[in-house]
């Protein structure tokens, strides 16, 4: 029931952007943590025992322990995000607790986004733009600051789901030989940009610049590890706007102060958002704050989605993103 005063209970567990919680609201009784700071276990516990779904996101874990909290109402948890790594899929499809996500519509930002990274890794923005920042007198002089040309590199995506795809299609402009590891052939990159898949040993061997867009599963953890490092260019730019924990932070530090590779444009961390202090005296490294997502038209379709879909699951209809559609059968 979704009217008077049995109307269902879905509870946010972080501020999330409009028009969210105004769609919610019409439908159900919504509670949102408004705290700063993450919510406590014991709380989501608390909440998972009464509520009919739960809104989550990328840094709100919800493991086993929490879904085995959950009674007889928990119905859906509700991810604003691509990435559901946060959640314990096979503990809530036990319990036949629909997952759902938000993708396609962060699809253009997070790729835009990790161009981004590229670029002002490649040349070298942010160590531009903290000299400046100084407010002293700087020399203008022809003979510093060189970054990598782009136009006509390598590129190597290594993920070519929608946001590696979309990814690699922008390169277009850059007129780049493009590379991609992933488990099936992409035929729109295979047929618009004559892209070629190799495997991972070839893509960190021949490209100039590496974008990981993998989920984070126990196959990608540390994909990038040490080894990888070794096997890269010394003029290697590595981007990644997936997941933390895809990187070796250590490995990268090394990489970094040591010149295995170039330079780094870096949106996520491996314990978020606790950051490797190494990484902080390194001046070959572009960091942004996990947020790749956030344009506009991005943060505010997943939070038009992340509602749509946790009013059909309530509803007993099929939401248009489910991660766990065994749930439905
Ligand atoms: C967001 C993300 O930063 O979609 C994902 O998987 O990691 C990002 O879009 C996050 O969901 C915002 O809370």
């Amino acid at each position: 029931m979704t009217d008077g005063k049995n109307r269902k209970k879905v509870f946010v567990s972080l501020k999330l952007p409009e028009p969210l919680v105004e769609m919610l609201t019409r439908h159900f009784d919504v509670e949102v943590y408004e705290k700063d700071g993450l919510i406590p276990q014991e709380l989501l516990c608390e909440k998972a025992r009464t509520v009919d779904a739960i809104v989550a996101t990328a840094w709100i874990a919800i493991p086993r322990e929490v879904i085995a909290c959950a009674g007889p109402n928990l119905k859906a948890i509700v991810n604003f995000g691509v990435g559901y790594n946060n959640i314990d899929v096979a503990a809530a499809t036990e319990k036949k607790i629909l997952v759902t996500n938000t993708p396609d519509v962060l699809t253009d930002a997070t790729a835009t986004f990790a161009w981004c990274l590229m670029l002002s890794a490649a040349r070298r923005i942010g160590e531009g733009e903290r000299l400046v920042r100084t407010g002293k007198p700087w020399h203008l002089t022809p003979c510093d600051f060189w970054g990598c040309d782009i136009t006509g590199r390598t590129l190597g995506v290594v993920g070519t789901g929608r946001i590696g795809t979309s990814f690699a299609m922008k390169s277009r402009g850059f007129d780049m030989k493009v590379l991609y590891h992933d488990v099936v052939d992409n035929t729109t990159l295979d047929r618009e940009l004559g892209a070629r898949r190799v495997d991972m040993e070839t893509l960190l061997k021949e490209s100039d610049f590496i974008s990981l867009h993998v989920p984070y599963i126990p196959a990608t953890h540390h994909l990038i590890d040490a080894r990888a490092f070794e096997i890269m260019k010394p003029t290697t730019v590595l981007v990644n706007s997936s997941r933390g924990p895809v990187v070796d932070e250590v490995a990268l530090a090394h990489a970094l102060k040591t010149g295995q590779i170039w330079g780094a444009g870096i949106d996520v961390y491996e314990n978020e958002p606790v950051v490797n202090p190494a990484l902080f005296e390194l001046e070959n490294i572009v960091m942004t704050p996990h947020v790749a997502s956030a344009s506009p038209e991005s943060r505010q379709g997943m939070a038009r989605l992340a509602a749509e879909c946790c009013i059909a699951a309530l509803n007993g209809e099929r939401p248009s993103a489910v991660v766990n559609p065994e749930v439905l059968n």
